[in-house]
């Protein structure tokens, strides 16, 4: 009798860890990680699909969604937000009140999405829209550890809002993903402003 291993999901499957740091040797965090290439599982959304606005900030300062995916812009602010976009991946604008308002954007475009507000304008952040089944983003530390990618031939993409040169560029590798054997990727981008900028993440 044959036993299908594949019902699992995860049975071929290994963690892809990537770490990116600056040319300087600073862990960078806010990074977006992706790992590309075909997978037989639907695609798992990670966390809460929202920046919301908070203490006149933008939180998170990058996310990272699935093409088709909405985003929720929830205003827990006591004061007025008008939320926008003029990225040609998703333009949108968004007139939000006072506390407890939501409204959300769909994504239908893969690429690069500058989100602004029209009241504050030290608010930023950045949607990256991908096709890719899976994906993380750095934390303080420049690390981003995927879970459970499939065996196989796949594409490492790493990309950050502040790297150097043009917007949409990123880093590429290819590499080979064996079952039970995680693999730790190590990145280095040059990025054009301070990290300081943005320490309250
Ligand atoms: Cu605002």
């Amino acid at each position: 009798m044959l036993v299908c291993l594949c019902a699992s999901g995860t049975a071929f499957a290994a963690t892809v860890q990537v770490e990116v740091r600056t040319p300087n040797g600073e862990p960078l965090a806010n990074a977006v990680v992706t790992v590309s290439g075909p997978s037989s599982s639907p695609i798992a959304t990670p966390g809460k699909l929202a920046i919301e606005q908070k203490n006149l900030q933008f939180h998170p300062y990058v996310l990272v969604v699935p093409r088709g995916a909405s985003v929720a812009f929830p205003n827990l602010d006591q004061t007025r937000h008008h939320v926008y976009s003029f990225s040609p991946t998703g333009p949108f604008e968004l007139k939000l009140f006072a506390s407890g308002e939501t409204r959300s954007v769909k994504f239908d475009k893969v690429g690069t999405i500058a989100v602004g507000c029209n009241i504050h304008d030290q608010m930023s952040a950045f949607i990256r829209v991908t096709d890719a089944p899976w994906m993380a983003i750095t934390d303080a530390n420049g690390v981003a550890a995927i879970p459970d990618v499939e065996a196989g031939s796949r594409v490492i993409e790493v990309w950050h809002p502040l790297q150097s040169g043009s917007q949409d560029a990123s880093l590429k590798r290819n590499v080979t993903v064996t079952a039970n054997a995680g693999i730790l990727q190590s990145f280095e981008l040059a990025v054009r402003k301070p990290l300081k900028i943005h320490s309250h993440y």
